[in-house]
This record gives C-alpha cells, structure tokens and sequence, in this order.
C-alpha cells in the first residue's frame, strides 16, 4: 500500500499497522446505539472513552444508516453533530471523521475541526464531490448498492468483488480528476450496505483484492446483522463475532476497522500485527 498515514486536517493517521476507527452515533434510531449517545454530554463523554480506549480517529454521525432508516434533514443532522464536533475538535488527541454524505455538513464539520470525510455514498450526492474537494481532507469512498431505504431488498450482483471494485475503482478515478489526489483516498467495500448474507462473506473472504487499487481499505462489520445471523445474537452481544470479522479482514490487509467495541478491537488487532512483523521478519527461526 502506497498510503502509510493520512493527513486528516494536520492530524496524522499513521496506517502502518491497522488501527480502529470508534463509531459515536448522535441518532434517536441506529441499530446497535440509537438514542445512547444522543446528548451533546454523552456523546462527549463517550467519544473521551473511545479514545481511552486506543482509538485512532472517531466517527461521529448524525444520520442513521441502518437498513429502511428514514432521511434526516440538513439542520436536524447539524444540529445533532455540530455541537459534538465543534466541542471535541480542540480537545481530542486523535482526529474526528464526519459520517455523512450532505455538502453542508461537510462544510460546517471540516469548519469545525473535523480531519476526514465518511460518505457510504462515495460523495455522489449533489454537491458532495465540490465540497468534499474545497475542504481539503481525506475520503472514505464506501460502496453501496440502493440508498439505505432499499438496500436490503434482494441486491444482485454479476460478481459481489468484481463490481464493487469497479464501482470503487470508478469513485476514485472521479475524486482524483476532481482534485482529491490518491493519498488522501480510502476506500471500503459496504458491508452490509445492499449485500445478502453471501455477498457479504465472499466480500470478506476475498478482501486481499481490494488491496489492487493501492488505497487503505476500510470496513465496518462491528455488529452488524451479518454478524448476528451467523452467531444469533442481538446488536449488543456480537462483540466475540465481530472480533472474528475484523482479525479476518486484518490479516487480509484492511488498514481501518470501525466498530462500537474499541478496547476489544485494539488488542485483537494489536496480536494480528504482533503475528504479521514476526513473520516479515523471519522470528522464530
Ligand atoms: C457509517 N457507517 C456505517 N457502517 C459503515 C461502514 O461499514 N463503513 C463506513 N465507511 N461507514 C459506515
């Protein structure tokens, strides 16, 4: 991977080894989180825990992505995350990743401090690229297939791989010609986001091809209903699955995993690392 740290607005991201993004939902209806976090107060002192922690960057959002979740307006998301933003920026140690695909929540975050942009629209909204541009920070272009509303609703693809890499493959070609260079670019297949139970374990277990674009590669699979069906759990008892998927997707070269269970996700990810440098460099001999 050409990428081995991000600059997220003067904040560095050193991906050298994988380090995990801690998700804060400001949202009355995510599916794990809902309505936890929804007070200025304790999303702070949330975001203050995550980074206890060991988390590297945190994604504070303020529209659910959930599937069949309703729209939210521009000014209900900013009111929801402005306050967040604007009162961790000058305080936390690590940067702050704005979850959202609006251009004038782009704005008003990287305004405020905020050091990366999360679009699971890969900025194809109007407007999105432009602002996503003038702001000068990075992107995390996700795949999704429909909009949250519809996603699950029997996805088809030719090839699951195959057509998200091309249509990631796509997004960049389009962010760079806009003046988004390659280093400021990372890139995440959606699990979850319009894909079966199938689909998204073959995106899993084929997830070293997403290393052929030369980005970091993001994924989220923290909780998620993938999760669940396999191990039938509820959202909140999926943390030794989901430390499963994410020392999976590690070992096959994701850079940045997103997940609501920090301190457990750190140290899984710390012993995949630990393994991989022995091996590079030949202990044990
Ligand atoms: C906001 N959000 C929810 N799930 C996500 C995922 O898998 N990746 C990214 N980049 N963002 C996500």
């Amino acid at each position: 991977m050409a990428v081995t740290s991000l600059d997220c607005g003067g904040r560095p991201l050193d991906l050298t080894s994988p380090v995990v993004m801690g998700v804060l939902n400001v949202t009355p209806d995510s599916f794990s989180d809902g309505g936890d976090f929804l007070s200025p107060d304790s999303a702070l002192s949330r975001a203050r825990e995550l980074v206890a922690e060991g988390a590297a960057i945190i994604d504070i959002g303020g529209e659910s992505t959930r599937p069949g979740a309703a729209d939210v307006s521009v000014d209900d998301e900013l009111a929801r995350v402005m306050p967040v933003i604007e009162a961790l920026a000058g305080e936390l140690s690590v940067p702050i990743s704005v979850d959202t695909t609006k251009p004038e929540v782009i704005r008003a975050a990287a305004a405020a401090g905020a050091g990366l942009i999360n679009d699971v629209m890969a900025l194809q909204r109007p407007g999105a690229l432009d602002a996503a541009v003038e702001t000068g920070l990075p992107v995390c272009l996700m795949h999704m297939r429909g909009t949250p509303r519809n996603m699950q609703l029997d996805p088809q693809y030719d090839d699951v791989v195959e057509d998200v890499l091309g249509f990631l493959h796509e997004r960049v070609a389009t962010c760079t010609q806009a003046g988004i260079p390659a280093e400021r670019i990372v890139i995440d297949p959606g699990f979850g986001f319009g894909k079966s139970m199938t689909h998204n374990a073959t995106l899993l277990a084929r997830l070293d091809a997403f290393n052929a674009l030369d980005l970091p590669v993001l994924i989220g699979l923290s909780r998620k209903s993938f999760i669940g069906q396999i191990v039938d759990r509820p959202p909140k008892e999926r943390v030794a699955g989901s430390l499963a998927a994410a020392v999976l997707a590690a070992q096959a070269g994701a850079r940045i995993v997103r997940t609501h269970d920090v301190a457990a996700t750190v140290d899984a990810l710390t012993v995949v690392d630990y393994v991989r440098r022995a091996g590079a460099a030949g202990r044990g001999q």
